[in-house]
């Protein structure tokens, strides 16, 4: 190999196996060596490729920083590097293998031999070990049943808080399922077109999350189909962006046949664009987290028939629209009054409902706990009656498809008689979550609706700040959880649709003059 490096003046490899058959030759230039695809491996597992890389260089140069990151990122047993000396005979050697994780905070070891002869560990033993305590190491690190992601975002002027949408992305990534080894933010003057981070910062980012035994990445930032394509062209991780992660829990938690349908009607909206960019090979990666979610298999379909498909589920979904039309026209004549309690998610909305009811929807501190709508009667003194609707959180930047697919549901929401916008008020992104839901609500056409802010969570409250609280949002203190508050909300509840509406006729049923 020297000699003809030598002679070529041309850097040589060869990519062999464990039983000492040559895989690969590749020939490179005087400075570095390109290994062509290797086929995916399963991203970082305790298994290494099972393949060392053993080349030539020309001009002394030690193990270069690509060497390395080929070793990390291609999983490779070991890589060697043999000094072509002038008289074309092997000089000096450097060799590197991986370390595993958790026992050192180097990556890597690069060790020195004077000559190739100068060999003598047994190299089978050697990898089968090194391997085994990776697996041990891994065993140790992983979470059963949870996928390891590394969580990235960008911070530019234009997205100030950065910090604290990446902190709600790592409640998202709990919720989902993953197991969060790392989240990283970098500051920039703006997103990078080609990959979000920079493309310095991606690959940093792709050893450490190799090292820490990641096989997800998760950005904060939404991919376009080639910002998707480009990134997943560096790796051999699963690559997701906030609205694919919020999807996939979506498509997790949806129980009704309705949600399914809501769900793969937007999950299929949102992976068309990205699929048609994809090499075949790779569209495994618009896939979502540990193949779960009722739509999964299905999304693995074609790029053609999901065209299909889409139309198919969009026609059962109107279907199902009229039905619920059908429903509340007949709830109308009931002449019941519909109150609708929105908000961001986690705000507590559930924990309302249960507690001016008396019921036991699911309330959680997570994130999207509830995603169907549950409406349950609420009855006040003097026979008078009203539907509560529970229904699926908000939450900044909530993706647009989702918010199309849940039209129907939403719309029925705000086309209340009345609107409880319940907020956290423990929550520093207090105004930030207020403004979110604002917008969602906007954009549904809500601005008609009456709505009653109601500050929930007071109990978290240092009480010397609720009269502020309470003015600057004009909205009705109250903690779901101690129940503190919540009498007063029903007076209000009810003085707002019944005193006024018997003036005005609204409710026939309840005015009496039906
Ligand atoms: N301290 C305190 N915690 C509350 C209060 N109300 C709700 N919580 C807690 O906040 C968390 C979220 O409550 P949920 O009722 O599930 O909130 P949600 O708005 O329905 O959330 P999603 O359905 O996920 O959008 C739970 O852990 C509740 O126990 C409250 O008044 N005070
Ligand atoms: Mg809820």
């Amino acid at each position: 190999m020297t000699e003809l490096s030598r002679a070529t003046g041309r850097q040589i490899g060869l990519l062999i196996d464990r039983r000492g058959r040559i895989e690969k030759g590749v020939l490179g230039d005087a400075h570095q060596l390109f290994i062509p695809e290797l086929g995916r491996s399963r991203g970082a597992s305790a298994r290494f490729r099972g393949l060392r890389l053993v080349h030539t260089h020309l001009r002394s140069e030690p193990l270069s920083q690509d060497d390395l990151t080929d070793l990390s990122l291609l999983r490779l047993d070991v890589v060697v590097v043999v000094q072509a000396g002038l008289d074309g005979l092997p000089g000096q050697v450097q060799w590197a293998h991986l370390l595993p994780p958790g026992t050192s905070e180097e990556m890597w070891r690069v060790e020195d031999r004077s000559s190739v002869h100068q060999w003598d560990e047994n190299y089978l033993q050697f990898i089968t070990d090194l391997e085994n305590q990776f697996g041990r190491q891994e065993r140790l690190r992983r979470v059963p049943g949870q996928e390891n992601a590394v969580l990235l975002s960008v911070q530019t002027r234009n997205n100030p808080d950065a910090a604290s949408s990446l902190a709600e992305l790592k409640r998202l990534a709990d919720t989902a399922g993953l197991h969060v080894v790392d989240s990283v933010l970098q500051r920039r003057r703006q997103i990078d077109g080609r990959t979000v981070i920079g493309k310095g910062k991606l690959e940093s980012v792709l050893l450490r999350a190799m090292h820490l035994g990641a096989e997800v990445l998760v950005f904060d930032q939404d991919l376009s189909p080639s910002q998707l394509r480009n990134v997943a062209t560096a790796t051999d991780l699963k690559v997701l962006d906030r609205t694919q992660l919020i999807l996939d829990i979506f498509a997790q938690r949806a129980t009704t046949r309705e949600g399914k349908l809501q769900v793969e009607i937007a999950q299929l909206r949102y992976r068309r664009p990205r699929l048609a960019l994809m090499p075949t090979a790779m569209s495994r990666l618009t896939g979502g987290i540990g193949g779960r979610g009722p739509g999964e298999t299905k999304l693995e379909i074609g790029k053609r028939r999901s065209g299909e498909r889409l139309t198919r589920l969009e026609k059962q979904l109107s279907k199902l629209a009229k039905n619920r039309d059908m429903r509340r026209q007949r709830r109308k004549r009931v002449g019941l009054p519909l109150v609708s309690i929105v908000g961001y998610t986690n705000a507590g909305k559930s924990t309302l409902l249960n507690r001016l009811t008396n019921s036991s929807v699911d309330a959680e501190d997570k994130l999207f706990a509830t995603l169907d709508p549950t409406s349950r009667r609420l009855r006040f003194p003097e026979e008078r009656e009203i539907i509560l609707t529970d229904t699926v959180g908000f939450i900044r930047r909530l993706p647009d498809d989702l918010v199309q697919a849940f039209r129907a549901t939403l719309e029925e929401v705000v086309q209340a008689d009345l609107i409880l916008h319940v907020l956290d008020a423990a929550d520093p992104d207090f105004d930030l979550h207020k403004d979110a839901v604002d917008e969602v609500l906007s954009s549904l056409g809500a601005e008609e609706t009456p709505t009653l802010t109601v500050l929930n969570k007071i109990d978290a409250v240092p009480a010397s700040e609720w009269a502020d609280l309470k003015n600057q949002h004009d909205g009705i203190l109250l903690s779901a959880h101690t129940g503190e508050g919540a009498e007063g909300l029903l007076n209000i509840i009810e003085q707002r649709l019944f005193e006024t509406a018997a003036q005005e006729s609204n409710f026939p049923g309840q005015s009496g003059t039906d």
